[in-house]
C-alpha cells in the first residue's frame, strides 16, 4: 500500500494487477516522491495505481546489507537538503559521500550544518565543509537559537520537492517541523546520550506544505553504500581531478612519479591527504559497485535466455 497525495487529501493506493505484471525491476515501482496516474475512489479515500511517471531526479543507493540492488531513496527530489551535525558527529567524509549521490542524483545539494549552538570551534568546521564542497550553498542553522533558519526560504517553491538527508539524530524532523510550522514528525526526546542508534524516524515520509511545498523526510540511514556515483564523484571532487590532469604523466600513479601534481598539493597545502585518499577510496567503491552490477545483470540476461530456449524447444 502506498500513501497519495491528491487533490482530495491523503488516500491509500494499491498497484494495480496489470503494473504487478509488466514490472520487471524493484526500482519500478513507486517511490518516495513519484508522480504516480491513478484511478481514484474519492469517497473511499483510496485508489489505484497505473503507472509512474519518468522521473527528474532520483537518490539511490545500495540496498542495505549483502545484496546488489537500488534503492530509491527519493525520487524527483529538486533540492536535497544534506545535514550534518556540528557536534561532536561532525564527519567531513560523510559530507563528500553524501554529495557525490546528491550530485549522481540530478538534485541540487545544500549543505546544512545543524545544532550550531552545541559547536566550539566552528570556523573551522565551516572552513573545512567550504574546502569540500567548493561551489555548494552551505547554511549554519540551530532550532535552539534559531539562527540561519530564515535563509533556508529561498529554497522553498510551492510545486518544488526538498529531501533532507543525514545520520539519525542530527535534526532533519525538528528542521521539517520548523518550515511546515507545526509538528508534522515526530522528534527524538532531549535525552539523548541514552538512546544513541535508535531511530526516531522510521520510514520516509513526504508531506505538502500549507505554502504547496512538498517535503520528503527521511530516517537516518546507517549504510549509505553508493549505487552509481561515476559523474557525482567528478563534480564531487572536481579540484582532485583538476589536480591529476595536470600531472606530467598522464598515468599517474600519484604516488612516487616526478611531476605529480597531486603530491605537489598536498606539499604545499592545498589539498589535504585525507581528502585524496577519501578520493581514491570512493572511486574504489564505485568501481566495485559498478562491477557487482554487471555481474547481476548478466545473470538476469542469461536467466531470460534459458526461459526463451525452453519456450522455444516447447514449442511455444
Ligand atoms: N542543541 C540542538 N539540538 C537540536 C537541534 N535540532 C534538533 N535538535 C535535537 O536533536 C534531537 C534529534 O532531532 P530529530 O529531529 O529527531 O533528528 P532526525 O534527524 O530526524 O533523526 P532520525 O529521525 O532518527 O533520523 C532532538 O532531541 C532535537 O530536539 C539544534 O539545532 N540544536
Ligand atoms: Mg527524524
Ligand atoms: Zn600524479
Amino acid at each position: 500500500m502506498y500513501k497519495l497525495c491528491t487533490e482530495v487529501g491523503e488516500v491509500l493506493g494499491e498497484i494495480s494487477g496489470k503494473f504487478r505484471f509488466v514490472v520487471l525491476e524493484q526500482e519500478q515501482y513507486p517511490a518516495v516522491g513519484d508522480w504516480v496516474v491513478i484511478t481514484l475512489r474519492a469517497e473511499e479515500k483510496s485508489a489505484t495505481i497505473h503507472k509512474v511517471l519518468p522521473r527528474q531526479s532520483k537518490f539511490s543507493r545500495k540496498v542495505a546489507g549483502i545484496e546488489t540492488r537500488e534503492q530509491i531513496v527519493a525520487a524527483n527530489v529538486d533540492t536535497v537538503f544534506l545535514v550534518n551535525a556540528l557536534n561532536k558527529d561532525f564527519n567531513i567524509r560523510r559530507i563528500e559521500r553524501y554529495l557525490i549521490m546528491a550530485w549522481e542524483s540530478g538534485a541540487n545539494p545544500v549543505i546544512i550544518l545543524s545544532k550550531a549552538d552545541l559547536c566550539m570551534d566552528l570556523e573551522e568546521k565551516l572552513m573545512e565543509t567550504e574546502m569540500t564542497a567548493v561551489g555548494v550553498p552551505i547554511h549554519v542553522i540551530s532550532a535552539v537559537d534559531g539562527r540561519g533558519l530564515e535563509e533556508l526560504n529561498q529554497y522553498l517553491t510551492p510545486g518544488k520537492t526538498v529531501a533532507l538527508l543525514g545520520s539519525s539524530g542530527v535534526g532533519k524532523s525538528t528542521l521539517i517541523n520548523y518550515l511546515a510550522g507545526k509538528e508534522l514528525q515526530k522528534t527524538k526526546e532531549v535525552r539523548e546520550y541514552d538512546d544513541r542508534g535508535r531511530h526516531t524516524s522510521t520510514s520516509r515520509e513526504m508531506f505538502i506544505l500549507d505554502s504547496g511545498v512538498i517535503m520528503i523526510d527521511t530516517p537516518g540511514m546507517r549504510e549509505m553504500q553508493m549505487w552509481n556515483g561515476s559523474e557525482g564523484i567528478s563534480e564531487a571532487f572536481e579540484d582532485v581531478e583538476e589536480l591529476a590532469s595536470q600531472c606530467r604523466f598522464t598515468d599517474c600513479k600519484h604516488k612516487k612519479e616526478p611531476g605529480c601534481a597531486i603530491k605537489q598539493a598536498i606539499q604545499e597545502g592545498r589539498l589535504t591527504e585525507e581528502r585524496f585518499e577519501s578520493y581514491i577510496k570512493l572511486q574504489k567503491e564505485i568501481r566495485i559497485a559498478e562491477r557487482k552490477q554487471a555481474v547481476v545483470e548478466r545473470a538476469k540476461e542469461k536467466k531470460k535466455s534459458k526461459e526463451y530456449l525452453k519456450y522455444k524447444y516447447a514449442g511455444v
